[in-house]
């Protein structure tokens, strides 16, 4: 089982995708185990993308980020990451295929509604990051239904 942090950014927020998007995540059964909404800080948004710091989009990227609401999860299942990766598709929602969220909804690169963990270690980090309090342990009944 894995955990993976997915979060639904502010442009999602704005345009009401909130539900839809969480929808398809417990319709696809994984398991939340983590939900809050907060207006990132400058500090958690500059470490969350970290790795981009040198990059051209940087300072945009982080002034959209911090510029409303966005919804943080945590969602668990089987290669949670991956399977949460292929919900959310491609990052440029013009080339994302449809059926994923970016490829039904988005039209953009940096409004692309939603973000998710693309490694274990990402996850790992990201999760610590944004649910420092940690996540939630439950035991969901129907999840026998979605694994052999
Ligand atoms: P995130 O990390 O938000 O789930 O998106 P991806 O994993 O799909 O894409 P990424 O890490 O390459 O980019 C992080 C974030 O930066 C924005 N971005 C990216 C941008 O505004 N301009 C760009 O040219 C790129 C590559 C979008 C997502």
């Amino acid at each position: 089982m894995e955990t993976t942090y997915v979060m639904v950014k502010p442009d999602g927020v704005q345009r009401g995708l909130i539900g839809e998007i969480i929808g398809r995540f417990e319709q696809k059964g994984l398991k939340l185990v983590g939900l809050k909404a907060m207006v990132p800080s400058e500090e958690i948004a500059r470490a969350h993308y970290a790795v981009h710091a040198e990059r051209p989009f940087f300072p945009g990227l982080i002034k959209f980020v911090t510029s409303g609401p966005v919804v943080c999860m945590a969602w668990a299942g089987r290669d949670a990451i991956s399977v949460a990766r292929n919900l959310i598709g491609p990052t440029n929602g013009r080339e994302a295929p449809p059926g994923t969220i970016r490829g039904d909804y988005g039209m953009d690169i940096g409004y692309n509604m939603i973000h998710g963990s693309d490694a274990p270690e990402t996850a790992e980090f990201e999760l610590g990051l944004w649910f420092s309090e940690g996540v939630m342990e439950w035991d969901q009944t129907i999840s026998k239904w979605f694994y052999e």
